[in-house]
């Protein structure tokens, strides 16, 4: 259960925003990223585009909602976080930049951009959700960026699979996990590379791909290019940017960012509560969840008709059901898909709400998948704040 009562939660989140707001904070990218980082003819990227930059270097700036209106996140639109910040452009040019795939292969093999896109090219729509996207509402807090709604995007990824530079460098029996790391360093050499890797199932999957578009475009800097990982339906934090090696291991990554980071308690926990090694496994697949994009938290409505918009995904299986609330989670209605149904991608939905009377009231939305799970009202607390699913909730004023 929540720890405090909706109207409070509604007052922090639209407080939240006015400190933002207040410090400046919401800056136009370009303020924050140097001309020469901003990516190269991505005109989009402009004085006009706007993330709020929860931290200015390296940056973790998440996308606005209402921008979740559309299908597509925009490149320029779409949340960015990173650990160390993008390496030096230089690195990633299409003379210097190298894939390197090596451990349990019988041919460790090197590409360049060119030879990786000689491969056959495939294209699909995912979700790509930080798993610390919702941290600001666990209670109590946790430690890490303090993401309200918005480290979240659709895009539509263009690469090659996975699976066939695998087959290209011949996979031994003993393979179990498949480690990736990116150009990208620690500004201090005490700090643990970024090294993470997958089960080499999810790694063989045909949908798992190497990206070098994203919506149709070369993949943009800050979000790993030349190349990086999509893990279609799983949590963000296995989508290596900057890719430079894949090493085949019998193991899991070892090191910080795999070992320690980005695991979730396998049975309930309690906060300050100490938990064995045993019982914490890394964060894997996107749960369900959704958002309402439209109309905007705090806004002020007419009576009447008014449509409410959103999107709802969940990990590898389907959303079937997305149901709103206007009295506190007493009864729910269903809310009409709208737009593309696609694997791995949002659904998007609708629901027209006929505003009566004057005051404020709250909406709430929440989803439900193929397997059965719908969002909880709060999510399971755990130590890093991790898979936020909880009834997504805005606040409005009716207005005679
Ligand atoms: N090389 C590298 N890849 C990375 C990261 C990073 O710090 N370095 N951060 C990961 C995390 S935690 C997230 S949430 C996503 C963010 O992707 P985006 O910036 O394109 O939205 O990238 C992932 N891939
Ligand atoms: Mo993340």
């Amino acid at each position: 259960m929540r720890e405090e009562p909706v109207s409070q939660a509604l007052s922090r989140r639209t407080l939240l925003a006015k400190v933002i707001q207040g410090l400046g904070v919401t800056l136009a990218l370009s303020q924050v990223i140097p001309r020469a980082q901003a990516e190269e003819g991505d005109v989009s990227r402009s004085e006009a585009d706007r993330l709020i930059v929860l931290v200015a270097r390296p940056l973790d700036a998440e996308t606005p909602v209402q921008e979740f209106a559309s299908y597509l996140t925009p490149n320029s639109r779409f949340f960015v976080r990173s650990h160390f910040g993008p390496p030096p452009a230089e690195l990633l040019s299409e003379l210097n930049w190298r894939l390197r795939v090596g451990g349990l292969v019988d041919r460790p093999l090197t590409f360049s951009l060119k030879e990786l896109k000689q491969f056959q090219e495939v294209t699909l729509t995912a979700v790509v959700q930080c798993s610390g996207n919702g941290r600001a509402s666990h209670r109590p807090k946790t430690p890490g960026v303090q993401w309200d709604r918005g480290a979240v995007g659709n895009a539509r990824w263009t690469g090659i699979r996975l699976r066939d530079v695998l087959t290209k460098a011949g996979l031994q029996t003993t393979s179990r996990h498949v480690q990736f790391q990116g150009a990208d360093r620690p500004v201090a050499v005490t700090v643990p590379l970024f090294v993470r890797s997958i089960p080499v199932e999810k790694a063989l999957h045909p949908d798992t791909i190497l990206a070098y578009q994203m919506n149709g475009r070369p993949l943009p800097l800050l979000h790993g290019a030349p190349v990086r990982v999509i893990t279609p339906g799983w949590m963000a934090d296995s989508c290596i940017k900057w890719l430079t090696d894949i090493t085949v291991s019998r193991d899991e990554a070892q090191g910080y960012y795999m070992q320690t980071a980005y695991r979730y308690p396998t049975r309930p926990v309690m906060p300050g509560e100490a938990i064995a090694a045993s019982d914490l496994k890394p964060v894997e697949a996107m749960i369900v969840k959704s958002l309402i994009a439209q109309p905007q938290d705090g806004a002020s409505l007419v009576p009447g008709p008014v449509t409410v918009q959103g999107v709802a995904w969940t990990g590898e299986g389907k959303v079937v059901k997305v149901e709103l609330s206007v009295d506190a989670g007493r009864t729910w209605e269903p809310a009409r898909f709208i737009g593309e149904d696609q694997p791995y991608a949002w659904r998007q939905w609708q629901y027209i709400w006929q505003a009566t009377g004057s005051g404020p009231r709250t909406i709430l939305c929440r989803a439900t998948d193929a397997q059965g799970d719908t969002q909880p009202e709060s999510s399971s607390w755990n130590p890093s704040g991790f898979l936020w699913n909880g009834w997504d909730r805005i606040s409005v004023t009716v207005k005679a």
